[in-house]
């Protein structure tokens, strides 16, 4: 139930790895650099995937980095108690992973010239993905798919709204500092996007080198790669092992959605989205 977690400003977090005063004080003093690239995403929309390709282009291609690293000490999560101080002693350029909410996004960003990529995912799979997910982690509970399809869409999980969240995103796309990403175009089309985001961060890649970043972004690399598959996630928050690489596809909800379900979602997202133009959305 929803005590379970813990609330700052509407926004329900999961109580093991996030602190009311950590968040409070990201959003007031953490300082944004120019020099930093966020990957900013509402949970399970496609985060580690473009953590994995952003990598690979500043290593232009090589896997040494993301087969040695962690992926959360390569991007640390922002938000998280265990890696936000690595974030704030690190020198240099940063990657910085963030599930955050634009209300308590750090104040700093706006003023800097940092960049964000934001990924946005068919929020039907975002939906089944994240039920997956938290059902094997010690991180929230979750007792079914019907239930928690009624909690997603009345705002009742971990990270709040995704509607909310990515409506207070997308006010932002406008800005040259923010690429807006989708899940979708990256699977459809994964090299055109990749080079996509090297012409955002000012990176040149040769043809063999995208090849490359392409090789070890691939579902079946990372899923292979303990670096970034999340086994190395500790017991206490995984007893039963996480598989962050569960299975990589566009329109699984059609899988796992009643026809009810289905029509009771449609009705909902055409309430909350109504203001973005529909080719926003490259889903079905
Ligand atoms: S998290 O926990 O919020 O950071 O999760 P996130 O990384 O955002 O999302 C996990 C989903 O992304 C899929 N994924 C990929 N799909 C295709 N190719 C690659 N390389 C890739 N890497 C991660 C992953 O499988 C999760 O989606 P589902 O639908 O559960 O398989």
């Amino acid at each position: 139930d929803m005590s379970d977690y813990l609330w700052f400003e509407g926004i329900p977090f999961p109580t093991v790895e996030y602190e009311k005063e950590i968040i409070e004080e990201i959003r007031n003093k953490f300082v944004i650099r120019d020099e930093d690239t966020v990957i900013l995403t509402y949970p399970k929309s496609g985060t580690n995937w473009l953590i994995e390709i952003v990598c690979l282009i500043q290593t232009k291609g090589g896997p040494n980095w993301i087969q040695s690293v962690p992926i959360w000490d390569r991007s640390p999560w922002l938000e998280s108690q265990g890696t936000y101080p690595l974030l704030i002693n690190k020198e240099g350029p940063r990657l910085i992973t963030c599930h955050l909410p634009f209300h308590i996004f750090p104040k700093s960003f706006f003023s800097s010239k940092a960049k964000i990529t934001y990924v946005i995912r068919n929020p039907r799979d975002v939906l089944v993905s994240g039920y997956f997910f938290w059902s094997k982690t010690k991180l929230v509970k979750i007792p079914s798919l019907t239930t928690y399809f009624e909690w997603f869409i009345k705002v009742n999980v971990a990270f709040g709204s995704w509607f909310e969240h990515t409506c207070a995103w997308l006010s932002m796309r406008k800005r040259d500092n923010l690429l807006l990403l989708s899940y979708e175009d990256i699977k459809k089309d994964t090299k055109s996007t990749i080079k996509k985001i090297c012409d955002f961060l000012g990176k040149k890649l040769e043809p063999d080198e995208l090849d490359m970043v392409l090789k070890y972004s691939s579902f079946q690399a990372m899923k292979e790669n303990k670096m970034s598959n999340y086994s190395l996630i500790t017991e206490d928050m995984a007893p039963h092992g996480l598989d962050l690489l569960r299975k990589g596809t566009t329109g699984d909800w059609k899988n796992h959605f009643t026809v009810a379900q289905a029509e009771a979602f449609d009705k909902v997202f055409q309430e909350k989205m109504a203001g973005f133009p529909p080719g926003l959305f490259p889903w079905e």
